[in-house]
């Protein structure tokens, strides 16, 4: 789109422009943020001209909306991916540097938007980047955090949490929208009466209400003019402070609503793969899904259309479970200002909106107390009581006589809200996000809603978008991959990656794969440098487990078997070994003790090894402080093994594995998740598998007859590892610093003994790990692996992803944007 457009003189004086607008400078007197604002607000100019004709290309074609309803959107940096998508980043960046600027630079001024946790954020960000760049109408909703995801500050080895200002300085790309302002209420108390018309009206009363104000961020489609909204609302106070209400005692009810807006979006809960349970999170909930509905619909009467065809332009994906008091909002306004009747509206409902599963992870599931549920929201509580009424009558004449079933099943259940059930219960679609996580939840967690209702069950594999984990994270394997296929297609077709496979047995192309590899190796070496004060050698292998922190995830059976390595190169000084380092980059919620714990082990193994001379440097442990979208864009592109050692059974897919993945970094992982079909597309040989498959795990589970004590008692190796975490070696001579979490391993305190199979999992583990670096050693051998692992990535864009939903879910059409 720039492209043919951009015109440098054109471009410079706008920049120029910018400056002096917003800060009265020149080139010369900017500041690096001044220009990263200046540069982006002459970006947006383009941006927007194809934002408007996508608006109207949408109206006049009327096609079908996807709405994104997300709790998190973890967008990362825009500036570069959207110069990307616009196929000018190379453009710009050579106009800025005749101008001295340097682009790159340019862009590390950018905050990193963190209005996400970790992987269901990611990937709502990725699906709303595939779905423009493949032409489809869509909407993110969300909410715009004052405070993102916190900075992670590590001190003294331990995490400390930052609060993230990310709006401190002005977010250049954001757009208020105060004219699509919409009313929110909270609690108060409601009664029936009959209209002027005669129909059934609610009264809320003495109710609290706030302003939702959206602000839209354009999502730029890959080279097709395309440009999608994500709309992420702000609280406001209805009454604007007014001094003089200030003696009228007007003054703590404006108070009290300034308050009220401020709390409900002032932070984005730490929490991945766990519920807060707080109150003012199903605030949060509901304030950004009532606002979003209450939109949608307006957007919708607008054009004209009987309501009974909202499902033909609208469908509203929940991701995850935290969206789902959108079920009963619909209802709301179907019901009261609609006036449909509750067969009409729930006709409708159900055809509006699909539920997405993300994890099987008990602690997980999201469940309200219903008095906080009907307090907080007593109308929409009503609602839901209607609906579980008429559903647990219907299991009741599906299963006569089975009340278990029907206590298993119910949405109101045990002075609870289950909030999968009413989302189950009310979509049309049901989904998992990788096969085996699908079956799982057929076979286990979701077994009665799927005999029940098993043609609503579909699994959709995730993805990633290559222009952001491949074209902007890794320009130089992209170039190379364009040079080979002759062709740069692949941005929007990743299956053409298939194509490379011809070349791996190529000697030349191997030694250029070696190459590009080393020189991300050596980049991301630079940034441990600057960022950690470690020097790592990019001529070792690099071996990098980066995603949340999370006891499943078992961050902590890595540095286990990184202490056993390094006990077996002190008892044998004079053996050669191959050069290692251990990257480790995650965050952990700011309650999750145990995960704490293990940071702080991570981050002491790491003081210890990196200054044990005489292991002569043979293996660095590296923690990389504040693991985000941006650095972790660094990340991928240089790693040589991707750790993926998730329980088996626990992670729902994942999307590290790849991204890894796409940029020639193998496997070491796992059959869970997303891993069996990474393992399925590259090869068996092609990756290094090990552990207890999740049939095993769950057989445990649910049947006992696994003792990690027995383990203890006859590897003597890994017994000597474990003793470590007690007798002080890692903690200065403290024996209790990580008691607990040798007690977790060992004992059954607090629960199951070493309930994520750690143990259970470590020889297999050692052996895979061997075997990944007897690999290593033949570089040739390796480079044909790596190089498999890029050509056989194609089916994890989320490009293919996003098809699917269409086609199975959505069913919606592209639309064609005319680009200026
Ligand atoms: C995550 C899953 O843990 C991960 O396996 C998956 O790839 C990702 O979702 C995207 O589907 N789940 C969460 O982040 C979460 O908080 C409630 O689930």
């Amino acid at each position: 789109m720039f492209d043919k457009r951009l015109d440098k003189k054109k471009f410079k004086e706008e920049v120029e422009s910018n400056l002096k607008l917003l800060y009265r400078h020149t080139i010369a007197e900017a500041s690096q943020q001044e220009l990263f604002q200046a540069v982006s607000y002459a970006v947006k100019e383009v941006i927007m001209d194809d934002w408007i004709s996508t608006q109207k290309a949408v109206k006049e074609q009327g096609a079908k909306t996807v709405v994104y309803l997300s709790m998190e959107f973890l967008i990362g940096r825009a500036l570069g991916n959207n110069l990307i998508n616009m196929n000018s980043y190379r453009q710009v960046e050579d106009c800025l540097a005749e101008m001295g600027i340097d682009l790159n630079a340019l862009e590390n001024q950018e905050p990193d938007p963190a209005l996400g946790n970790g992987g269901l954020g990611r990937l709502a960000a990725c699906f709303l980047e595939s779905l423009t760049t493949l032409g489809y109408p869509a909407y993110g909703c969300g909410i715009r955090y004052r405070y993102g995801m916190f900075k992670q500050k590590i001190e003294n080895g331990y995490q400390r949490e930052v609060p993230d200002d990310w709006l401190k300085d002005g977010y250049p790309f954001e757009l208020r929208r105060p004219d699509f302002t919409q009313e929110v209420r909270f609690g108060g108390t409601i009664h029936f009466e009959k209209d002027a018309n005669g129909d059934d009206c609610f009264i809320q009363e003495n109710y609290q209400s706030v302003k939702a104000v959206p602000y839209e961020i354009p999502i730029v489609g890959y080279g097709n003019h395309m440009v999608n909204s994500l709309c992420i609302w702000d609280a406001e106070p209805i009454v604007n402070f007014n001094l003089d209400s200030f003696d009228s005692g007007n003054y703590h009810k404006a108070v009290e609503q300034e308050n009220i807006a401020k709390n409900i979006v002032e932070v984005l809960y730490p929490n991945d793969n766990h519920i807060a349970g707080k109150e003012l999170r199903l605030k949060q909930q509901y304030f950004f899904i009532s606002a979003s509905l209450q939109s949608a619909l307006q957007k919708f009467k607008k054009t004209g259309a009987s309501i009974f065809t909202l499902p033909d332009k609208v469908v509203f994906q929940m991701n995850d479970t935290h969206p789902t008091v959108a079920v009963a909002e619909l209802m709301r306004l179907l019901l009261d200002q609609e006036h449909l009747s509750w067969e009409e509206a729930w006709g409708i409902t159900t055809k509006c909106v699909a539920y997405t599963n993300h994890t099987i992870m008990s602690e997980a599931l999201e469940k309200w107390p219903i008095d906080l549920f009907e307090r907080l929201l007593p109308r929409v509580y009503q609602i839901v009581q209607e609906i579980d009424r008429r559903f647990v009558a219907e299991v009741r004449s599906r299963y006569p006589g089975n009340e278990e079933k029907v206590a298993r099943m119910a949405i109101l259940y045990d002075k609870q809200v289950r909030m999968a059930h009413l989302a189950i219960v009310a979509s049309f679609s049901v989904n998992g996000v990788a096969a085996l996580h699908t079956e799982i939840l057929k076979n286990q967690e979701l077994k009665d809603f799927y005999e029940m209702m098993p043609d609503k069950f579909n699994n959709k594999t995730n993805g990633v978008t290559q222009r952001r984990f491949l074209m902007h994270a890794n320009p130089w394997l992209s170039d190379w991959i364009t040079l080979e296929l002759k062709t740069t297609e692949w941005a929007t077709n990743l299956d053409l990656l298939a194509g490379l496979k011809a070349l791996v047995d190529n000697p030349a192309a191997q030694s250029d794969f070696i190459e590009i590899k080393k020189q991300n190796k050596i980049r991301l070496a630079q940034y441990i440098k600057e960022h950690n004060g470690i020097e790592v050698d990019p001529e070792s292998l690099f071996d990098i487990q980066v995603k949340r922190l999370h006891e499943y995830k078992r961050q902590l059976l890595n540095i286990l078997h990184v202490i056993y390595l390094y006990n077996q190169i002190k008892e044998n000084p004079e053996q050669e070994v191959q050069k290692r380092t251990f990257i480790f980059g995650a965050k952990a919620s700011a309650g999750y003790i145990r995960a704490k714990e293990i940071i702080k082990l991570i981050t002491s193994v790491a003081e210890v090894v990196n200054n044990d001379a005489s292991i002569d440097g043979k293996i660095k442990v590296v923690f990389i402080e504040d693991y985000k979208v941006s650095n972790a864009e660094i990340i991928f592109s240089a790693a040589d093994l991707s750790e993926q050692i998730s329980t088996a059974s626990k992670e729902a897919s994942g999307t590290g594995n790849m991204k890894f993945m796409m940029n020639g970094g193998v496997t070491i992982g796992t059959m869970d998740g997303a891993n069996v079909e990474i393992v399925e597309a590259v090869g068996a040989e092609n990756a290094f598998i090990f552990g207890l498959s999740s049939e095993e795990v769950i057989q445990y589970e649910n049947h006992g007859g696994y003792n990690p004590q027995d383990i203890y008692n006859s590897d003597p190796k890994l017994r000597q590892v474990i003793d470590q975490l007690v007798d002080g070696t890692f903690a200065g001579g403290d024996r209790e610093m990580f008691r607990n979490i040798y007690d977790s391993l060992l004992t059954n305190k607090s629960g199951r003994a070493d309930q994520y199979f750690i143990l259970k999992d470590f020889d297999s583990y050692r052996q895979a790990q061997a075997a990944a670096v007897a690999a290593y050693k033949d570089k040739s051998a390796w480079a044909r692996m790596a190089m498999m692992n890029t050509a056989c990535s194609g089916k994890f864009s989320s490009d293919r992803t996003i098809e699917e939903y269409v086609r199975d879910i959505w069913h919606s059409q592209k639309i064609q944007v005319e680009g200026k």
